[in-house]
């Protein structure tokens, strides 16, 4: 049931176009690499990471690092809260600062994190191709008021909304505090990134506007959420500061509110591959902002081997 876009680009997973929630069986690698010699971590991973959909690094980071990493996590937050570009994205409710998106261009530190080697590499690994950051954001899930990130495919998302082709993408979740099993840990679904889940519905006009607060379009049913359970289980990614949880853009995650007084504050950075550039969206809505999705300065990210204290 091929479809195509307002550019006539074919639409591999078509969804929420009024049809009834069904898998589609996934129509693309998951790791794109196939030279053994040269993967920069233990190939045990990378076949983790082929059979589940994601893995996690610990650390990675040194302690100076991370410390790094918080400071500017806490600066940028402290220095947002009146700001009301559309960048910032607030809880409902409390008014906390939920998310800030385009990390990677408002911060010189996201910055060169986005470009670490150790992150950068790894992501032309898994894509097989060079690579640019299709988004960054750093979702702070402050303690009480941090609210759910309901269950959804990023890839689902992007390839409506954003016009993301195909499943060449994958994020890297960089924990700057503890994340432990009841502060709102992310939850990932193993398995579920082979199978596009289509989503019923269709996309409000400007949806991003609500979904970045409180998701309610592509996320998946409950007897879809259900079977990739049964099939799959569930797997909170606890782990503690300066890990790195590796997502494949299409694996099926959420994670809880947290009513806890620990925060749960991780950077996400999204690579896509270069081949696998956005292009007009697979939704008749107009494309969403810069700040959610690169469109208009895709540039090859230039992996440097860096560090966070000044040197
Ligand atoms: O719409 C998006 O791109 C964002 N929404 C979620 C829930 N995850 C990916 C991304 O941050
Ligand atoms: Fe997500």
């Amino acid at each position: 049931m091929k479809q195509q876009n307002s550019q006539q680009a074919e639409d591999y997973y078509p969804s929420r176009n009024g049809q009834p929630s069904i898998f589609l069986e996934r129509q693309d690698p998951v790791v794109y690499s196939t030279d053994k010699n040269n993967c920069p971590i233990e190939q045990e991973k990378i076949q983790q990471y082929q059979e589940n959909g994601f893995i996690v690094l610990e650390d990675i980071f040194s302690q100076s690092d991370i410390e790094a990493l918080q400071a500017e996590s806490t600066f940028l937050r402290q220095n947002s809260k009146d700001k009301h570009s559309g960048e910032v994205i607030l809880e409902p409710g409390s008014g906390e600062v939920r998310s800030i998106f385009k990390i990677h261009e408002s911060s010189a530190v996201f910055k060169k994190l986005a470009t670490d080697k150790r992150l950068a590499s790894l992501a032309e690994y898994l894509l097989g191709d060079k690579v640019y950051i299709h988004q960054s954001r750093l979702n702070y899930k402050l303690g009480f008021r941090g609210k759910n990130f309901y269950w959804h495919s990023d890839f689902e998302t992007w390839h409506v909304e954003d016009g993301m082709p195909r499943m060449r993408a994958l994020s890297m979740s960089i924990t700057l505090t503890e994340n432990y099993s009841f502060n709102g840990p992310l939850m990932l679904i193993p398995g579920s990134h082979r199978s596009f889940v289509v989503c019923e519905g269709e996309t409000p006009e400007e949806h991003f506007k609500s979904s970045l607060k409180n998701q309610e379009y592509g996320v998946p049913t409950d007897q879809s959420l259900t079977q990739l359970v049964e099939e799959g289980g569930i797997v909170t990614a606890t782990s503690k500061p300066g890990s790195v949880i590796i997502f494949d853009c299409n694996v099926m995650h959420g994670s809880n509110s947290n009513i806890t007084p620990f925060p749960r504050s991780n950077i996400f950075l999204v690579y896509n591959s270069m081949a696998n550039q956005v292009v007009a969206p697979f939704c008749e809505r107009s494309p969403r902002p810069e700040f959610i999705c690169t469109r208009e300065k895709i540039e090859p990210v230039i992996p440097v081997v860096s560090n966070f204290n000044n040197e």
